[in-house]
């Protein structure tokens, strides 16, 4: 019989009192030290295990009730998790933030200092890696048995760091004084191979086979993270792999007194999850990242049959047990690692094997940027994954026969849609894998999964097209309201009370008060102490003293010419030359605040933030322009940089080129924290713009259709250039070195792009911007109107909870229902 263990309230109680005697008993016990010696370090440490303690109940309890219980699992399989800080988040869902906070000030601590101790993990890019975490809370919230597989990196993206206007790039050492989110789990270790060749067999039972014999190895071993749903008793696991040399390869060298080809051996081996690739939306064809590709991927496969193993179900339950998500075409390889595990280790027939694959998986597809879709050349596969390779052969041959029979005599389809790229070099392309291979296939906003049927996945929606569906992103409220906005959290919870944090519909019954000035006059304090706070910590990092009355325009995301930071900047240099040609002009004051990493091999993203730092150095220095604009660039924009911005912006910047952005996530964090959007038709702008109605919305610029004619017909931006004399004062201001110290050359590169090729469409939508921005500039003088637009945004942005798509997930492809842990 099993012995109850019997828990300390020090470990579970949840008054200030205890949980304060729980802190003191972590210090010393854990981290060794008393009061009067312990660092900063040592204090997040003692409060983050106190929480974790918290935690471990609840993952216990909802380890058990799956087991026992044998539920349906969704595994979210991802490069990318961009989870942010966990301490804070973890203390919102567990619901003690305030009781802690007292426990905490109760010792003349200073509780948010503490917080601000943790190094978020930052295991990934931008919005596709914070959208895997996003649904991991969600999911967690919404009681639904799952798994977060990804990678463990050592290094995750880059710190940035602003130097003489430029970004220089740091590693971020997160792991530096350790992780206590984190348990490693190295009993469940798994093997994964790579290289070498393969052989067919005959085997006993008289059977074709093959044989892979792989020429090197390395060790998987997972660190499991708890991921506690909001106010609930779940807690899910992410499971990120590390690799490590296997322990035979060791033993070998050691025998043979190779001793320093041992080493060499774990080096390289661990090698492989030492960092993350930071190019967002560019694929680079590197053997590294296809390692880890598989790498994780065939981690996760195994842990899952294990999983099955120990639950002593059947193969052929596989599909029922689990639904994998392919989070983009990062982990597509499980198709053909899937299918090998099911046919050459377990042995299944091939007919069924590819059932149960296809059963199994799903995809998302996140961008249509040309240069994103991965295809791996086809030498660097072979020599890596040889067994896949020809399994992958094998699966497209069996497509392409079904293709020539819908499709009679239509040979260039039938290229098109072959899994191999055969115009010239040859190639993988791992998105019409995972289209094949999946049972569902989605794009992330209403507009993009429409895009996708009719451009890059066109030939695979006429060949299946009930795979196809749209899943709008969100993102937690959590997170992104009552964690990092709250003083509004706090008004919102006095008029509707808090359930509004789990159901996102219900912030419409503010509505109600949108007409109430002495809501109007709340809301406005709370934005104003919001963009106060922000105020204070740019002036504390950047010493740019920055006016919380100004209007606060914020652009934060990833640098890309494709989102067009460099038509924000125009703007700034429009409205600076109009000031300069007219010193008396009266503008309403603005605050133009950027952030944003580039990533680091591409160049013209380099060059707009140097753009960027550049107008602000001139801007902000000069007596002429009295305050009335003042730009900022803040530097290593994270997960934790970020929370302080949302909640302080005014106006939010969504201005990509439309038909390029997938759906952006940004933009609903803004509209949830009371900001206007100024954006094009793109991505889920579109849905924003509908949900909160056309009147609170400032929209600009061409839409998706009218770019394709323009492109059709021939753009010329030249003549652009020459018809509107504020764009060429702009552009002329920039080239002629104002920006540069009379350095003609240093933005020579942009300003040529825009004149001469301009294929995001910058000068097209110039006026359309500026004469939007120019609504902006009226609508903020109305406060009282602003405001109400303000309340109304947030009111109606219930339909940007991520709990509302992982409802969406769940019913349309996942097929799982919650469980309720008790
Ligand atoms: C998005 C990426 C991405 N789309 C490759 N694609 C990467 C592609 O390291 N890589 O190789 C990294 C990232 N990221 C973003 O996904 C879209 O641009 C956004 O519009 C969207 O909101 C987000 C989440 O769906």
């Amino acid at each position: 019989m099993l012995m109850q263990i019997q828990v300390e309230e020090d470990r579970i109680g949840l008054s200030p009192e205890i949980l304060r005697r729980a802190f003191l008993d972590n210090l010393f016990y854990i981290q060794g030290k008393p009061l009067a010696l312990a660092t900063k370090n040592d204090f997040y440490i003692a409060l983050a295990y106190t929480v974790r303690d918290r935690m471990l109940h609840c993952w216990n309890s909802t380890a058990s009730t799956y087991t026992a219980r044998g539920s349906r699992t969704v595994c979210y399989l991802s490069a990318e998790f961009l989870m942010g800080p966990h301490l804070g988040n973890n203390l919102i869902n567990l619901g003690i933030y305030d009781q802690m906070k007292q426990a905490i000030e109760g010792l003349d601590l200073d509780f948010e200092e503490l917080i601000a101790q943790e190094e978020e993990p930052g295991l990934g890019n931008g919005g596709l890696g914070r959208l895997a975490a996003c649904y991991l809370d969600s999911l967690a919230t919404l009681e639904i048995p799952s798994m977060g597989y990804g990678i463990r990196y050592e290094f995750g993206i880059f710190d940035q760091e602003i130097r003489d206007g430029w970004q220089v790039e740091i590693t971020d050492k997160w792991l530096r004084y350790g992780n206590p989110w984190e348990l490693p789990r190295p009993e469940w270790a798994v093997e994964i191979k790579f290289g070498g060749y393969t052989e067919p067999f005959t085997d006993d039972q008289g059977r074709y086979r093959v044989r892979w014999i792989p020429a090197w190895s390395v060790k998987g071993v997972p660190y499991d993270t708890p991921i506690l749903g909001y106010q609930v008793n779940t807690a899910n696991t992410l499971r990120l792999w590390k690799a490590e040399a296997p322990e035979s390869f060791d033993f070998e060298a050691f025998n043979q007194g190779n001793y320093y080809r041992a080493v060499q051996e774990k080096v390289a081996s661990e090698n492989l999850t030492k960092v993350l690739y930071p190019n967002d939306e560019k694929f680079e064809g590197k053997q590294l990242r296809l390692q880890q590709q598989f790498f994780f991927v065939s981690c996760s496969l195994q842990d899952m049959f294990h999983i099955l193993e120990r639950q002593q179900l059947p193969l052929e339950a596989f599909p029922q047990k689990f639904t994998v998500q392919l989070n983009d075409t990062h982990p597509a390889i499980a198709v053909a690692e899937l299918m090998r595990l099911l046919v050459d280790k377990y042995l299944v027939e091939w007919d069924k094997a590819w059932d149960i694959t296809q059963q199994t998986l799903a995809y998302t597809n996140h961008t249509l940027l040309p240069e994103a879709l991965e295809k791996w050349a086809l030498d660097l596969f072979a020599g890596l994954l040889p067994r896949h390779l020809e399994i992958i052969y094998e699966i497209n041959a069996r497509f392409l026969d079904r293709v020539r029979l819908k499709f009679v005599g239509d040979a260039e389809r039938t290229a098109r849609m072959s899994l191999i790229d055969e115009q010239g070099a040859r190639y993988i392309r791992m998105a019409h894998l995972a289209c094949v291979g999946s049972h569902a296939i989605n794009g992330v906003a209403a507009l993009h999964s429409e895009l996708l049927k009719q451009t890059v996945l066109k030939d695979f929606y006429e060949f299946f097209p009930e795979k196809f569906s749209n899943k709008t992103n969100g993102v937690t409220p959590r997170r992104w309201i009552a964690l990092s906005n709250p003083s509004m959290t706090k008004l919102i919870t006095s008029k509707i009370g808090s359930g509004w944090i789990k159901h996102l519909d219900q912030l419409r019954q503010l509505e109600s008060f949108v007409g109430d000035i002495e809501f109007q006059r709340q809301w406005r304090e709370s934005k104003r102490s919001n963009k106060q706070s922000l105020a204070a910590l740019v002036k504390n990092r950047l010493d740019i003293t920055i006016d919380p009355d100004s209007l606060f325009d914020v652009q934060s995301k990833r640098i890309h010419e494709y989102k067009r930071q460099h038509l924000n900047a125009l703007h700034i240099v429009t409205l600076y030359d109009s000031i300069k040609q007219n010193p008396t002009l009266e503008i309403t004051p603005r605050t133009f605040i950027f952030g944003g990493k580039a990533a680091p091999g591409y160049y013209m993203a380099k060059l707009m933030i140097k753009l960027i730092t550049a107008i602000a150095e001139v801007v902000n220095g000069d007596p002429d322009v009295r305050d009335r604009i003042k730009v900022v660039f803040i530097p290593d924009y994270n997960v934790t940089n970020s929370q302080p911005v949302y909640p302080a912006a005014d106006l939010s910047e969504q201005i990509s080129t439309a038909g390029l952005e997938a759906s952006g996530t940004g933009n609903m964090k803004f509209a949830m924290n009371g900001a206007l959007t100024i954006g094009t038709l793109d991505g889920a702008n579109v849905e924003i713009r509908e949900e909160v109605g056309a009147e609170n919305f400032f929209l600009f610029g061409l839409i998706t259709e009218e770019v394709a004619a323009l492109k059709e017909q021939g753009y010329n931006p030249w003549d652009y250039y020459h018809s509107n004399d504020a764009l060429k004062a702009a552009i002329d201001l920039i080239a002629s070195g104002h920006f540069s110290h009379g350095d003609r050359d240093l933005f020579k590169p942009l300003v040529d792009k825009l004149l001469h090729h301009d294929p995001f469409l910058l000068l097209a939508d110039y006026a359309s911007y500026i004469e939007c921005q120019t609504k902006v500039d009226q609508a903020y003088r109305d406060t009282q109107h602003w405001t109400r637009m303000s309340i109304l945004n947030a009111a109606r942005m219930g339909k940007f909870s991520s709990d509302r798509s992982i409802r969406d997930y769940c019913k349309e492809i996942w097929k799982v229902q919650p469980i309720e842990v008790l």
